[in-house]
């Protein structure tokens, strides 16, 4: 307590949102339907029945919150785009209503000194695409590019940060194995091709935007933590869920190549002719950062043989690993049952500065969904100021090791759609009632907002 830290000069510090948990007006400007609409609509799929179709309102109230994020005193601001806004079908040219908001949204941002940090992709995909097949088919990936291109040769003038996918992994395995988000499949082999479809579609949407010679500055954003095992019998599922949930997706990236131990623990999951020669060059594409999204660390057990996953089995997102079960330690929890464990985003960071090549990063979302206490118009979430500064102090300790790390994003800016949980789970740095949709700066923004003007704790 009570020391000073300060981060580097021109640190980025930031909040961050997706399209489908803030924005609404789902059936405005002429925006196609989502496979998150379709979803959030099927009877069973989300908490007390919830769906995005007006979430907080942000499609009509975006001036109110970039008034918040100036008080907040932001230096970037993270959103994506709706790609069935941009291209409510999933091809063709750009729908003008869809992108005069994105548009209006910018310059409102760039009017108020704060810089826009755009994610193509954040789980919205165009339910025409799906209906096609979705992401374990490869022509997604060649879509994926074309909407990349098109969006990015529309706004790249005002928009210098460009991230293609928000967490594939979740993309792949929540949709596709465990089917708890859209498009609520369960299939192993699906979600295997899925994963690589989705990092083939990142790797030709980067070499789409770096021909526009925009000068943009590209990078992925990946949900990564540490995996430890419980016992020294998890010791070889400990690495097959580190395999799926970071080597999956960093070693293509980073080194060029899938992990061999990958393939090998899913090869009667899924074959690997959906992996052609030459895809692994496009998604090694040079990035000009890497975002990582860090909530918790995963502890891992079994009592059981490697197994895959059958119909009738209880839902699991790890193929070839399904008698996986996380480990409780016993540690605090958020509201999402997650222990709050800072010490696992370190050791997250020096991972990657020691085992990949040089490469700035970005936390593009870190937070904690508590439940607030609201007393005379105040919202007091001391537990969630903790949970940052915690987090805050890991990173500062990071950059002092020598980690290079350049920015941090607080998920969220407001309240939002926590997907498969609805509106019951809060993330945000901003109240939002539902009824009213009006926002309160809970205690946490005005912690925040002293980081940001200090550039680091006080
Ligand atoms: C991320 N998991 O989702 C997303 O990028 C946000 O949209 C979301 O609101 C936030 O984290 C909080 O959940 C995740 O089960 C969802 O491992 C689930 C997992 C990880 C990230």
């Amino acid at each position: 307590m009570g020391e000073q830290l300060r981060f580097p000069d021109g640190f980025a510090w930031g909040a961050a949102t997706a399209s489908y948990q803030v924005e609404g007006g789902v059936a405005e400007g002429g925006r196609g339907e989502s496979i998150w609409d379709r979803f959030a609509h099927t009877p069973g799929t989300i908490v007390g029945g919830d769906t995005g179709d007006v979430a907080c309102d942000h499609y009509h109230r975006y001036r109110e919150d970039v008034a918040l994020m100036r008080e907040l005193g932001l230096t970037h601001y993270r959103f994506s785009l709706a790609w069935p806004r941009l291209q409510p079908d999933g091809t063709g040219t750009l729908n003008p209503a869809g992108l005069d908001f994105y548009s209006r949204l910018v310059d409102e941002l760039l009017d108020s000194g704060i810089q826009p940090w755009v994610t193509l992709y954040h789980w919205d995909l165009p339910q025409a695409l799906e209906d096609a097949g979705g992401w374990p088919e490869r022509d997604t990936a060649h879509r994926f590019a074309d909407y990349a291109a098109r969006a990015h040769a529309a706004l790249s003038d005002r928009v210098q940060h460009w991230t293609t996918l928000n967490e594939p992994w979740v993309a792949a395995f929540l949709g596709h194995a465990e089917g708890v988000h859209a498009p609520g499949r369960r299939d192993h082999a699906a979600a295997m091709r899925a994963a690589h479809h989705l990092l083939l579609g990142h790797g030709l949407a980067m070499s789409e935007m770096r021909a526009a010679g925009a000068g943009s500055s590209c990078g992925i954003t990946l949900n990564l933590a540490p995996v430890d095992p419980a016992t020294e019998a998890d010791r070889d599922l400990a690495r097959r869920v580190d395999g799926l949930l970071n080597r999956q997706f960093l070693d293509p990236l980073l080194l060029g190549h899938h992990p061999a131990d990958v393939l090998d623990d899913v090869a009667d999951v899924t074959g690997s002719d959906h992996i052609r020669d030459g895809d692994e060059r496009i998604i090694n594409a040079p990035l000009d950062f890497l975002g990582i999204n860090y909530y918790t660390r995963q502890v891992v057990t079994s009592s059981d043989q490697p197994r895959i996953w059958r119909p009738g089995d209880e839902p699991s997102a790890w193929p070839g690993s399904a008698d996986m079960s996380p480990a409780p330690r016993g540690l605090p929890t958020t509201e999402m049952g997650w222990e709050v464990d800072p010490a696992g985003l370190g050791e997250l960071l020096e991972r990657l500065h020691r085992d990949y090549p040089a490469i700035p990063l970005y936390i593009t979302e870190n937070g904690a969904a508590y439940d607030d206490e609201r007393v005379d118009g105040q919202v007091h979430d001391r537990a969630r100021v903790d949970y940052l500064r915690a987090h805050f102090r890991t990173a500062h300790q990071a950059i002092a090791n020598g980690v290079d790390l350049r920015g941090y994003f607080v998920w969220s800016l407001l309240d939002n759609f926590e997907w498969a949980f609805g509106f019951g789970k809060r993330f945000g740095l901003v109240h939002v009632d539902y009824d009213t949709l009006t926002r309160t700066p809970k205690d946490s923004a005005r912690f925040y907002a002293e980081v940001t003007r200090s550039n680091g704790l006080a």
